[in-house]
């Protein structure tokens, strides 16, 4: 089997590059949501329900990028030649469209390369990964800005009018180049989304996480040792907990989601205290809340609740897990469990909650 001649298939090359843009858009687009729903602006607000929704858009996010995967290196494949065609450089836009695939081709690369790598646990670099692929996700978009704007004119084009004939003997027809690059992209789906979506786990070999609560960053991992439940206090604003007056204050249960910036997501179903509850036993005004946990120094160690989640009646300080007393791995005595929010931001271990403004 052979591919087809490359330089046969201009019409190929923009079908596949719409597929591409579809699965960059839909990438870019959910990955800066999920760039804001951890670092908000001022003008930004993440709603609280569907309880699921970053589950949704982090798992479009993930399974959108891994698509892009082999769209990608189908498509360099039909263009491949025409990047070395010569002269570089024939005029002003010319040397424009070239350099934006350049940049175009190497933030694509670098931010699928490093998002399949943060998917499936591997930091295998120094720099640390968000603000690196976020700030190259706007570079790859810049780019492809350009380029659709460049090509636009070939893909407005009919495609009997793009075709040039066939593709010599032998070769893979155009449909069934088109048709192996969907496939290829649809089994990379495939082995993502069962990260998400359980009945689809056995699939799934890029779905690392496949236990049914998945532990993130274990204590022992983040420095937490044994808690003493007769030592241990909860401080809210001036106020203390013991475990004991949490334990006996009016408990509330739900079937919340756990939903990790990597991909995999996990419902379980968790009891514990409203937040607003704790804050209004503790008679601070509500606001913005800050969430710290035992954990000394972890770049996750605490997080910051904003004020519509803070008062959610379903955003809860659990002690339990599908019944049963939170393992010290998922946060034991207490952890924040909210619905709507990246998992990150699901902080465990939590000694103290603190209006911040
Ligand atoms: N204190 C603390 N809480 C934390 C973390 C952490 O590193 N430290 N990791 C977070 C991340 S990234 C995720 S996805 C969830 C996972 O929760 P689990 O380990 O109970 O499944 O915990 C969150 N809570
Ligand atoms: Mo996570």
């Amino acid at each position: 089997m052979r591919l087809p001649t490359r330089e046969s298939s201009p019409h190929t090359a923009t079908r596949i590059g719409t597929w591409l843009g579809i699965a960059f858009g839909l990438c870019f687009v959910t990955g800066v949501l999920s760039h804001y729903v951890q670092h908000p602006p001022g003008w930004f607000t993440w709603p609280t329900r569907p309880v699921g929704l970053y589950r949704i858009t982090q798992g479009v996010h993930v399974t959108s990028g891994v698509a892009a995967i082999p769209l990608l290196l189908a498509k360099l494949w039909t263009v491949y030649p025409k990047l070395f065609t010569r002269p570089l450089v024939k005029s002003v836009p010319h040397a424009v469209e070239r350099g934006s695939i350049l940049v175009l081709v190497g933030a694509s690369f670098f931010e699928l390369v490093t998002g399949l790598f943060n998917a499936t646990q591997n930091y295998p670099w120094q720099f640390f990964f968000p603000p690196a692929h976020y700030a190259v996700a706007w570079i790859a978009v810049g780019a492809l800005l350009v380029h659709i704007a460049v090509k636009l004119p070939l893909m407005r084009t009919p495609a009997e009018e793009v075709r040039r004939g066939p593709s010599h003997p032998g070769a893979l027809s155009r449909r069934g180049f088109l048709l192996t690059t969907g496939g290829a992209a649809a089994v990379a789906v495939l082995a993502t989304v069962g990260a998400t979506v359980p009945w689809l786990r056995s699939v799934s070999v890029l779905g690392t996480r496949s236990a049914a609560l998945p532990v993130n960053r274990t204590a022992g991992a983040a420095g937490v040792s044994a808690v003493d439940p007769s030592a241990w206090r909860l401080t809210v604003g001036d106020r203390r907990f013991s475990l004991a007056e949490l334990a006996a204050l009016p408990q509330t249960t739900a079937e919340l989601p756990i939903a990790c910036v990597e991909g995999w997501s996990a419902s379980a179903r968790w009891t514990g205290v409203p937040v607003r509850d704790l804050l209004a036993l503790a008679g601070v005004e509500p606001g913005d809340v800050r969430v710290e946990s035992l954990e000394r120094d972890g770049i996750y160690r605490a997080s910051t609740l904003p004020a519509l989640h803070a008062r959610d009646p379903l955003t809860l300080l659990a002690l339990q897990v599908d019944g049963e007393t939170l393992p010290l791995d998922h946060g034991y005595p207490c952890r924040l469990i909210a619905p709507s929010r990246p998992g990150v931001t699901q902080t465990k271990w939590v000694t103290r909650l603190k209006v911040v403004r």
